[in-house]
């Protein structure tokens, strides 16, 4: 007999699952338990919201649904933010959390609301686990988690089931799904003789291509057909960024759009290959018209957005949409005017990093130390839109951010999970400094964990980002400014090294030693002074 936290726990384990994040309470401490005798690693946070970042960070890492963990009440409260990041980055989180059972929440309310009902527009489905079909429900969550466009389920359990021994659940019954190919037919025939046709034809790739690990089919096409790709910010690296097909990544930035849309619209075909506008911009919205470009869709799952048109929208396994695409047809004309390769230098002379120092020297001369297989996560800001489209990912999944959401303080604790998952890779935070400030005591969370994470702080003392827009709005200076905070004494307070530098050749010996720096992580306190993006993005 196993009671019913050890059955969801044998479920997570059996999905893959070996680490779970979190903030205990008395509601849970069964659930825990039972997570650890299954083999997934409980680890503590400093907040729930944080402890979900970790959780996205071993996913990146493993594919495995990350695992969070939370108490009634507050717990689920704090971790609102990091399930809404789930469901607008595509992000498998089971968030599991504990509730007081059914007859007693008729009459208690101490701590009590309903967790289901405050989750529900942020969570694919929310279940609360009910005696004798917890493994059902279970493999029903980690089925939904996973199929079409990942993102997080809630799975709530009463206090009192979780102790109690369910009913033998039986072999597990396997929910999931295989997507399939697109169908032959006149469509995908029409749609193949659209390629073959064309002379200007452009691909926008996007993260979906991450979750069915379809970058190789996407590189193959780009380069059997000498087709320019451009990325989202998450899908930077599906084509290695030093190919010359490589656009770069395109999303948040105003001056990478100016360079890249004239080729959006004179292409002939544009080709969106897992492409989710969730991490685009109002200057992405419709900006094409398929009566007149054709316009061929491979997705994980059917557009309903509105954001753009198609001529032709197939849905589910995009690599072999892509393989199949291609089937019984050569290579083209491409771009016989060499506009794709202009936009290249264009936007290179754009976002040039050679400076003697500055924001972009920051992200160049770090780029410089990290092997091209070290993960980076960047912070929301102004420091985050120019380090998207400076920084060069080689591989795919080695830059995460969050870009549906775009919330502040995810940088920090992404590092975190992701250095736990794959300890023999370099990682680097780049924050800036009010992102860190949100997060601090995630420090204390690295220090426990002993991991040589580099953190790289923009030191602007203002939310650079808005503080721009206030600018050139015209508005008044105003809630945007702050004070210096010393970040390496706080630094070496929480049990790590910090170091404050204003010149490429300082910086460059604190990423080496930071890196190297066995158990112990460092701040870098990168002084790039206030007003140091504009004009930049
Ligand atoms: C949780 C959250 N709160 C507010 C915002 C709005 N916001 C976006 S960028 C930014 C400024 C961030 O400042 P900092 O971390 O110092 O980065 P910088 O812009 O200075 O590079 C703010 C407040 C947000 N994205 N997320
Ligand atoms: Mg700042």
């Amino acid at each position: 007999m196993a009671n019913a936290a050890q059955i969801l726990a044998g479920r997570l384990y059996g999905a893959g699952c070996r680490y779970a994040f979190g903030i205990p309470g008395g509601e849970v401490v069964t659930v825990m338990d039972a997570l650890a005798e299954a083999g997934l690693r409980f680890e503590l946070t400093k907040h729930e919201n944080a402890a979900g970042f970790l959780a996205e960070g071993t996913y990146h890492v493993t594919g495995a649904p990350g695992v969070l963990l939370a108490t009634l009440g507050p717990g689920v409260a704090n971790a609102v933010n990091v399930i809404a990041n789930a469901e607008q980055d595509r992000v498998p989180l089971v968030f599991i959390t504990g509730c007081v059972d059914p007859v007693e929440a008729a009459g208690y309310t101490h701590q009590v609301f309903d967790h289901g009902a405050l989750l529900a527009p942020i969570t694919k489905a929310s279940f609360q686990l009910t005696e004798g079909a917890v493994a059902l429900q279970v493999e029903r969550a980690l089925a939904i988690a996973m199929e079409g466009r990942p993102g997080p389920v809630h799975l709530d359990l009463p206090i009192g089931l979780a102790a109690r021994d369910e009913p033998d659940p039986g072999p597990a019954a396997v929910l999931t799904t295989a997507p399939a190919g697109p169908a032959p037919g006149p469509e995908l025939t029409a749609a193949r003789a659209a390629l073959a046709a064309a002379r200007r034809p452009l691909i926008v790739a996007g993260l979906e291509l991450l979750a069915q690990g379809a970058e190789a089919a996407l590189a193959g096409l780009a380069r059997d057909f000498q087709i320019p790709v451009v990325t989202t910010y998450k899908a930077k690296g599906v084509l290695a960024e030093g190919d010359p097909l490589a656009l770069g990544g395109a999303g948040l930035s105003p001056l990478a759009d100016r360079h890249l849309m004239p080729l959006v619209e004179t292409a002939d075909l544009i080709l969106l290959a897992g492409y989710d506008p969730i991490e685009m911009r109002q200057g992405w919205r419709t900006r094409w018209d398929p009566a007149a470009t054709k316009v061929i869709e491979f997705s994980a799952a059917p557009n309903h957005h509105g954001m753009h048109g198609t001529t032709w929208s197939f849905y589910g396994d995009i690599a072999a949409g892509l393989t199949a695409l291609k089937e019984g047809i050569g290579p083209g004309e491409s771009w016989s005017n060499g506009a794709p390769a202009e936009a290249r230098q264009a936007l290179d002379a754009a976002f040039r990093a050679d400076e003697d120092w500055g924001p972009a020297a920051v992200v160049d001369e770090v780029r410089r130390h990290l092997p091209e297989d070290g993960i980076a996560t960047v912070d929301s800001g102004a420091h985050r839109i120019l380090l998207s489209q400076v920084w060069r990912c080689q591989q795919p999944r080695t830059l995460l951010q969050s870009t549906g959401l775009c919330t502040m303080g995810c940088a920090l604790p992404l590092a975190i999970g992701a250095k736990l998952a794959a300890p023999a890779r370099a990682v680097v935070a780049f924050t800036g400094d009010a992102g860190l400030e949100m997060v601090l005591g995630e420090l204390a969370t690295l220090r426990d964990l002993k991991l040589p994470v580099v953190v790289v702080v923009f030191i602007d003392a203002s939310l650079a980002l808005i503080e721009l827009k206030q600018r050139k709005g015209g508005l008044k200076n105003l809630g945007v400014d702050f004070g210096a905070t010393d970040f390496p004494a706080v630094a070496e307070a929480l049990g790590g090294r910090g170091v404050a530098v204003n010149d490429r050749a300082a910086l460059a010996e604190a990423v080496k030693a930071g890196l190297a720096a066995g158990d112990r992580f460092t701040v870098i306190a990168a002084e790039i002074g206030r007003q140091a993006y504009d004009g930049r993005f």
